[in-house]
Formats: C-alpha cells, sequence, structure tokens
C-alpha cells in the first residue's frame, strides 16, 4: 500500500506537474500579453495602393472610414469640420482612410466603418507602423503632421515624386473635396511612417549575363544614422544616395547584395555621375565567392561607370559590395561619396576557335568550281547581280558587271572585241567563195 501510495503521488505530482507548468506559462505570457499588440496582418505595397485607388472619390467623413468597392453611394460632405453635416453611409476622413488602406489596427473590409487611430497617433505612437528617413518614402507609406498643440492634423498615404517636394498622394483631404489622389507639397513638418509587417519586393537575382543592381532596389542596404543620408534625383534611372567622407570612422555605409544564379567571372562597375561624386578613395569591399577584396576607386574618374575590378562569383548569395563613408577624405571637405547603380558583367572567355573545325564543311560547297563557267555564261549578269548578295560574287565583280550593264546601251560604238573576226576579213572571205564561184 506504501508503495503504490508513494507511486501513486509521484504520478499525481508528475501529471500535476506537466499539466501545471504549461498553464503557468500560458498564463504568465497572457497576463504580459495584453499591451503587446499583434502585428498586423501582411500585406504588399500594391494590395495598400489598391486599397486607397479603390476610395478615391469618396466623401469627407469625420471621425469614419469606410467605402465600396463599386465607387456608389459615395455620400457628401457640408460645412466646417468637425462641424459639419454628412450625408450617406460611406465616406472617411484622413485617419480613417489611412488606417483603412493599411488595414490596421487588423483585417477590416472597406465597408465597414471602423475609425482606430486619429492624426496624434499616427504622429506620436508606432505601434503597427514606425517612422522612417523621410527620403526613403515609397508607396504605401504615409506623411503625418500633427499641429503644435497636438489639437489637429493630417496623414495621407504617400504614391510617388519627390518626398521633399511634390508628391504624388492619396488623402481623404476635407470635406469640399473627399478622398481625392493628387499631387501634393508635404513641408517639413511632415514625418514618413511606414506600415509594419510589409512584404517587400525580395531582392532580384544576378542572371548569368549580370544585371544593373541599383540602391533603390530590395537588394541595396542602407545603414548608419539615417539623418546623414541623402537622395538625389540624379544618377543611374534617376536617384542615387550620397552622404559625405569621413576620416575618423564608420558612421554611414551600405551594402548591394547579390544572388548569383551562375558562378563566374564578372566585371565589377559603379556609377558615379560627376555632379555628385567627388571621393577619390571611395572603398569598395567585394565579397565574392567566400572571398573579401578591397579596391579603392576613384569616383571622379569617370562620368559614368567606372571598373571597381573583376571578381570571380560564386552561385548563390552572400556575396555583396560594401560601400563605407570612411575614405579617409577629412569630414571638413564635404566630400561626397555616391551610392548609386553597381553593374556586373560576365566575362566570357575568348573562344579558342573550337568552331573552326567545323570549317570542313565548307569545301562540301561545290559551288564555287562552278565559277570559272562564269565568264562562259554571262546571262546571269543580267539580273542586276547588286540584287543578290549570296550568290558568291565579290564587291568588284558586281560593280564591273552593274558598270558593263549600264553602259550597254552604248557599246555599239565601237569597243574592240578581241573575239569578234574584223569584218574586212569576213567580206574577204565572201568575195573569195563568190571568185572561186564564178571560176568555171
Ligand atoms: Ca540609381
Amino acid at each position: 500500500m506504501k508503495r503504490l501510495a508513494i507511486n501513486s503521488l509521484g504520478i499525481n505530482v508528475n501529471v500535476g506537474i506537466a499539466l501545471l507548468v504549461p498553464v503557468f506559462v500560458f498564463v504568465l505570457a497572457f497576463a504580459h500579453a495584453p499591451t503587446a499588440l499583434a502585428a498586423p496582418s501582411s500585406m504588399t505595397r500594391q494590395e495598400i495602393q489598391d486599397l486607397a485607388v479603390s476610395g478615391v472619390g469618396y466623401s469627407y467623413y469625420w471621425g469614419h472610414g469606410s467605402w465600396r468597392n463599386d465607387g456608389t453611394l459615395i455620400g457628401s460632405c457640408s460645412g466646417s469640420c468637425p462641424s459639419c453635416s454628412h450625408s450617406g453611409s460611406y465616406g472617411a476622413d484622413c485617419s480613417g482612410f489611412v488606417a483603412k488602406v493599411w488595414q490596421v489596427p487588423g483585417p477590416s473590409d472597406v465597408t465597414t466603418n471602423s475609425h482606430p487611430y486619429s492624426t496624434s497617433s499616427f504622429r506620436w505612437e508606432e505601434t503597427h507602423w514606425n517612422q522612417i528617413p523621410r527620403e526613403d518614402a515609397v508607396v504605401g507609406d504615409a506623411f503625418v503632421y500633427r499641429n503644435s498643440s497636438n489639437t489637429g492634423g493630417h496623414v495621407v498615404l504617400y504614391e510617388s515624386g519627390d518626398p521633399w517636394g511634390s508628391s504624388w498622394v492619396y488623402e481623404a483631404r476635407g470635406c469640399s473635396y473627399g478622398i481625392v489622389h493628387r499631387l501634393k507639397s508635404l513641408d517639413s513638418s511632415y514625418v514618413a511612417i511606414r506600415r509594419h509587417s510589409l512584404v517587400e519586393t525580395p531582392c532580384a537575382t544576378v542572371p548569368a549575363q549580370g544585371r544593373v543592381i541599383d540602391q533603390d532596389e530590395a537588394c541595396f542596404e542602407l545603414g548608419g544614422p539615417m539623418q546623414y543620408w541623402r537622395t538625389e534625383q540624379a544618377g543611374w534611372n534617376g536617384s542615387l544616395k550620397w552622404t559625405h567622407a569621413t576620416d575618423t570612422q564608420v558612421y554611414n555605409y551600405a551594402l548591394w547584395h547579390f544572388d548569383l544564379e551562375q558562378a563566374g567571372r564578372y566585371v565589377l562597375e559603379a556609377y558615379t555621375p560627376a555632379a555628385w561624386a567627388e571621393s577619390q578613395q571611395a572603398n569598395y569591399q567585394v565579397r565574392h565567392d567566400s572571398v573579401t577584396t578591397a579596391t579603392v576607386v576613384d569616383q571622379t574618374a569617370v562620368d559614368g561607370w567606372v571598373t571597381v575590378g573583376e571578381f570571380d562569383f560564386a552561385a548563390g548569395d552572400d556575396q555583396w559590395v560594401r560601400l563605407e563613408d570612411l575614405t579617409g577624405e577629412p569630414g571638413s571637405s564635404d566630400t561626397r561619396v555616391v551610392f548609386d547603380a553597381l553593374r556586373l558583367t560576365r566575362v566570357v572567355d575568348e573562344p579558342s576557335d573550337p568552331a573552326d573545325p567545323a570549317d570542313p564543311a565548307d569545301p562540301a560547297d561545290p559551288a564555287d568550281p562552278a565559277d570559272p563557267n562564269e565568264p562562259d555564261n554571262p546571262a546571269p549578269t543580267s539580273n542586276d547581280p547588286a540584287s543578290q548578295p549570296g550568290d558568291g560574287i565579290d564587291d568588284t565583280d558586281k560593280d564591273f558587271d552593274r558598270f558593263a550593264k549600264i553602259t550597254g546601251g552604248c557599246a555599239t560604238s565601237g569597243v574592240p572585241s578581241s573575239g569578234a573576226p574584223p569584218a574586212a576579213v569576213l567580206w574577204c572571205l565572201v568575195l573569195l567563195v563568190w571568185l572561186v564561184r564564178r571560176r568555171p
């Protein structure tokens, strides 16, 4: 009994612990979880933009956020918000609009009214989004502004354009305008924010022949304090980044990641437009096939593609080029280091004439031996050999023939023909025959 009791007790304790531990962990987890919001569902930038487009045309509706996919029942707004009046069931204000197209805090059909955040939330909180450097804004990011007294503000969805100048945006503009797509100047009081859980376009692979890898691709990684980066509407494909050089420590750096489809030897070039590239000792570190090679490049040497070097790359990723601001040029010199496109071009080995053995096939072309007959058969020349480039007649012959044809009509002027019997001889023969016949 004792042993049984002990065994029974032991079993019960073990089972109890086994059951209680996960329950305890579960309770603990949730006791600490209430403020930890789940990340929003994954979305692509295209999905965000598509939702924004679907809302264009609907009315401004203070404190609301919903519309329809069929563009009907757009509603209307009048007056001056918040003391405005609205008719209809659909429409959105600026923050209701951005929350809906961003699908935050969670999935919500556009037809379902929701208004989970104010511009204050978008400006001062970072629950499902965070601030980004303004110049990094791309389609699907947002720009938010909140006044100094924190009583009002505005938020728009960014599409394209100059983030420091005129930008194309989608916005619930106001009572008199509704939801619009327009070119808007975003002043410096706006900050850029980016939704979490975006599914970004992956870094595209490098095909066998190579390709350009630009600084606005997913393959490009920017590092260091964002306030030191500048973006210009210049360079390869209309944009580049630069930062000032230093001679003390690395502040900023960037990497271009490569994922090659085929191993091989490639020429690596960097695009260095003269208007922006000033560093004469940019240090490119090239990671290729498990080897890192550093090369100093004068970015002022070429207004365009400057050669970094020739490298053997393996197939696959974990290969990159890293460029830092630590060039050795003093910060006081305000030397710009440019970060624009890189170009990989496959080095094709010179063929060792392996195709030549195929040349013996040429003798199988017996047409040439027939050429000697050509002078005896001048008829083809009347077919304008100039229009028969594949007939094996060389240009000299064509020119001669063309000349002969053109001058043919004038040849009766008596160009001596060595093969023709002189007329006098013929007349002599005729006279001789006549004399012989007359002889009795
Ligand atoms: Ca570029």
